[in-house]
């Protein structure tokens, strides 16, 4: 049913403030966010758009721990650093604040009170482990210990990396801090969770059967969870970097960060709203029901904007819901996934700076290779190309010529239309469409076939030109030249409102070059746009080349990045100390067959093997199944440990030796095998 909304909350991503944003920020949330909104306020729709940092959680507290400075210090320079970047690139928000304002706290708080003093939270007790030397109590993630499995030492609190086992913290022997070292104790600790559990039905009825047009990937991750059953989520943290939950006995917890963000956008729509008091209250833009709210979000981000925040509101009792949350999948960059532990990722801060003035450039090459429905790579090369052969060989070129011909054959005044031909009114039919095919797109977030769309305007203007040849013509037939630029004229008056909400920068340099001051989507496939005896300003290039050095220097980069993330893996696993001759003699490493490899039911990672080691079959186990699927390694001769003492798991199973693999400096591993077949049992010497 569609609904006649008065005006858009656009909300993007609130991002941590814990490092620089990447390609993959932009591409994902902020660049489709920006095109939206700019084509709502191109058409004159009431629309704000909200942004802001998250500088809450744990990340930012790690940052500050690594680089030994204060998490405020940490949150500050990311902050600025992320709201210029975003603003440099035209990123067009009308409020980017961040979630430490007192506006925020005031209003989080105020949330979580109301939502606690109405009975809607549910109080629990539980045990968790407590570091007494710090007077810490520990995430999973942060805590060690001995796997009870596989008895590896540093098994993780949520799993064994060894094993594969997936573990909870209480199960680890001798758990410790991770960080510190200290032994851990268990202590009760309160908190207050989300019943999530009493939301199910109305929130299957409200996305699965009232939200279909929700985009395939956000309407099969959100059927995934519901139908697993939702569980009550706790929503407070014993932490110290927070929000406290403003609840008496509740000292040194905070509000866990995911209940804080999203109320971020409620914060920053207030801080807006009541400084530029024209806008109206900021209770219009997240109460009224004529209001439509969107969230832009990353896919790890869907859950919390389509489950969580929702319940979260409908708990609260006063807002709207979501009517859309488009998102999109990764980018990944030149085949690999893009890390900012790795540092691998192009920077938008040192984008900016190491290819100035070429915003739209990227913005245009994210869009069009958008990861709307699947991951999808960006590779520089491909950027290069899509620059030079479609922003300047068509876009920049075709305008390039109507205004340099205008100048050349008229001072830069619009000429007067003469009879139009036949190939005029094809050309003029094949635009008519146009503005009602880009609506229908960017109303259904498919910005990519819309960019497409509006690239095709200019091809068809770029045809248009080449096929008249008004530069021959000129000799023969003069009056025809001016029908001709005419018409050119109007195509590219048209291309600057069509590119506006994809690419700002070149379309307001364009407008200016043909001082354009009515300047709105309704007149978007008008042939009437400029005027004959206008005239016009001094035209320059839209777009100019991006030359091999460039790239070359970014791929470069890119490739230093990864030998020295090697190196450091390197150096981080140094050769041991020497052994003697006798003491790896000691060692029986034998050739084996596969006979048979089959995966463990309950324990993810494991591989079991069959292996022939020339007397008997016997049974190894192995924690390789991420890098093999079992019927691959059938009938592969390997290299094993033949007298390591045997190793029970705990669900009964022996593992009789050990399959010799190589670890790659990106994890990924690899079976050692003989380069000629041999013998099972053959002896490794
Ligand atoms: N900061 C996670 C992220 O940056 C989180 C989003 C919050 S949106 C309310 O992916
Ligand atoms: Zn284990």
């Amino acid at each position: 049913m569609e609904k006649n909304f008065k005006r858009t909350t656009v909300t993007s991503a609130l991002p941590y403030a814990n490092g620089p944003v990447h390609i993959g920020h932009l591409a994902g949330v902020y660049v489709p966010a920006d095109i939206y909104v700019r084509y709502l306020r191109l058409k004159g729709r009431d629309v704000l758009f909200i942004g802001g940092s998250d500088e809450h959680g744990v990340p930012v507290t790690i940052r500050a721990r690594k680089e030994g400075i204060t998490v405020q210090q940490v949150v500050d320079r990311y902050h600025s650093l992320i709201k210029d970047s975003f603003e440099r690139f035209g990123i067009s928000f009308d409020v980017y604040s961040r979630t430490t304002s007192d506006t925020h706290h005031q209003l989080a708080s105020d949330f979580f009170k109301k939502l606690y003093d109405e009975g809607k939270l549910v109080e629990q007790v539980s045990e968790q482990f407590y570091d007494e030397q710090t007077g810490h109590f520990l995430t999973d993630r942060n805590i060690r210990g001995e796997c009870p499995r596989c008895h590896a030492p540093e098994a993780y609190g949520d799993q064994c990396e060894a094993c594969g086992a997936t573990l909870s913290p209480e199960e680890l022997i001798n758990p410790y801090n991770a960080e510190t070292g200290n032994p851990l104790v268990l202590k009760e600790t309160k908190h207050w969770y989300l019943p999530l559990d009493k939301d199910q039905e109305w929130l299957e009825k409200w996305i699965l059967e009232e939200h279909k047009e929700w985009r395939p990937n956000v309407y099969g991750q959100c059927k995934s969870w519901l139908d697993g059953g939702l569980r009550p989520r706790a929503v407070t943290r014993d932490l110290d970097w927070g929000i406290p939950v403003p609840v008496e006995g509740a000292e040194g917890k905070v509000l866990y960060v995911w209940f804080d963000a999203p109320i971020g956008y409620i914060s920053n729509t207030k801080e807006l709203c009541d400084a530029r008091p024209e806008l109206g209250t900021w209770e219009t833009w997240w109460k009224d029901e004529e209001t439509r709210l969107v969230h832009f979000i990353g896919k790890d981000n869907i859950v919390f904007h389509c489950i969580v925040f929702p319940a979260m509101l409908k708990a609260h009792g006063e807002y709207i819901l979501p009517d859309n949350v488009p998102s999109n999948e990764f980018l990944n960059l030149e085949g690999n996934k893009i890390s900012t532990s790795k540092n691998y990722a192009v920077w938008l801060n040192e984008y900016l700076d190491e290819l100035p003035g070429r915003q739209d450039e990227l913005r245009y090459v994210l869009t069009a290779n958008a990861p709307e429905t699947k991951d999808n790579d960006f590779m520089w090369a491909d950027f290069q190309a899509r620059c030079n052969n479609e922003l300047v060989a068509v876009y920049g070129n075709f305008v390039n010529r109507a205004l340099q011909l205008t100048q050349k054959y008229y001072d830069g005044v619009v000429p007067a239309c003469g009879e139009l031909t036949d190939y005029d009114r094809e050309t003029l039919a094949e635009f008519d469409g146009v503005k009602e095919r880009l609506e229908q797109l960017l109303e259904n977030f498919k910005f990519r076939e819309a960019q497409k769309e509006a690239m095709n305007l200019a091809r068809i203007g770029n045809k248009y030109i080449a096929d008249c040849e008004p530069w021959k013509v000129i000799k023969t037939d003069p009056e025809r030249v001016k029908t001709v630029i005419y018409i050119s004229l109007q195509l590219t008056a048209n291309l600057a409102i069509a590119f506006e909400p994809f690419l700002p920068f070149s379309s307001q340099r364009l407008r200016e070059m043909i001082c354009m001051e009515d300047f709105s989507w309704e007149n978007l496939g008008s042939t009437e746009l400029l005027p004959t005896g206008k005239q016009l300003a001094k035209p320059s290039l839209l777009f100019s080349k991006i030359e091999d050095d460039v790239i070359q220097a970014q791929t470069e980069k890119l490739a230093a990045t990864v030998k020295a993330n090697e190196e450091a893996a390197y150096r981080a696993n140094p050769i041991k100390e020497n052994v003697a001759f006798e003491d790896f003699q000691k060692l029986d490493i034998r050739v084996g067959t596969v006979l048979e490899c089959e995966r463990v039911p309950k324990m993810k990672k494991l591989l079991k093997f069959k292996i022939d080691d020339g007397l008997e079959c016997r049974t190894i186990v192995s924690g390789i199944s991420q890098w093999y699927e079992p019927e691959a390694l059938v009938g592969k001769q390997v290299l094993f440990i033949a007298n390591l003492a045997p190793r029970a798991f705990k669900n009964g199973l022996v593992s009789e030796g050990m399959i010799l693999s190589a670890e790659n400096f990106d994890g990924s591993i690899s079976v050692t095998t003989v380069e000629h077949p041999v013998k099972p049992g053959s002896q490794v010497c």
